[in-house]
């Protein structure tokens, strides 16, 4: 077991539901730790970057349309093996799939506002966090958190 980092993301429809408080109470009781955080208004650019591998689906245009369509909350948890271990907190893509005990399980329907984002592999959350992170000190000179000046 390693120390990894995992970016989560509450989409727009769980920022507008007023679900960041239970969604970050959720990660923290866990265990992880938060190391950075910010509200964003995800410009079209960076959200085609984010889903990049998501390109050609049938669904990919109104992904990027409804992930610009209000502010997200950008996080940056770590822990040991806290990648798979998010991913199970926020539960099956499909939250009719979704096991009771997760977040979509407990607190959304459909595929299409499944509120939260996690990302699926060590490598993308370096990636996915890499991204944000380089945005918003190019845009606003200070990233999402304190760790490594510009989380
Ligand atoms: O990682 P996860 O969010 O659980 O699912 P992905 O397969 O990466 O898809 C990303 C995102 O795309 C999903 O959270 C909702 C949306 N989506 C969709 O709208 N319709 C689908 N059939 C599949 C995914
Ligand atoms: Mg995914």
């Amino acid at each position: 077991e390693e120390v990894e980092e995992t970016y989560i993301m509450v989409k727009p429809d769980g920022v507008q539901r007023g679900l960041v408080g239970e969604i970050i109470s959720r990660f923290e009781k866990k265990g992880f730790k938060l190391t950075g955080l910010k509200l964003f208004q995800c410009p079209k650019d960076l959200a085609e970057e984010h889903y990049k591998d998501l390109k050609g689906k049938s669904f990919f245009p109104k992904l990027i349309d409804y992930i610009t369509s209000g502010p997200v909350v950008c996080m940056a948890w770590e822990g040991i093996g806290v990648v798979a271990s998010a991913r199970k907190v926020i539960g099956a893509t499909n939250p009719l799939n979704a096991e009771p005990g997760t977040i979509r399980g407990d607190l959304a329907v459909q595929t299409g506002r499944n509120v939260v984002h996690g990302s699926d592999s060590p490598e993308n959350g370096k990636r996915e966090i890499g991204k944000i992170s380089a945005f918003l000190f190019s845009f606003l000179f200070s990233g999402i958190g304190y760790k490594n000046f510009c989380l």
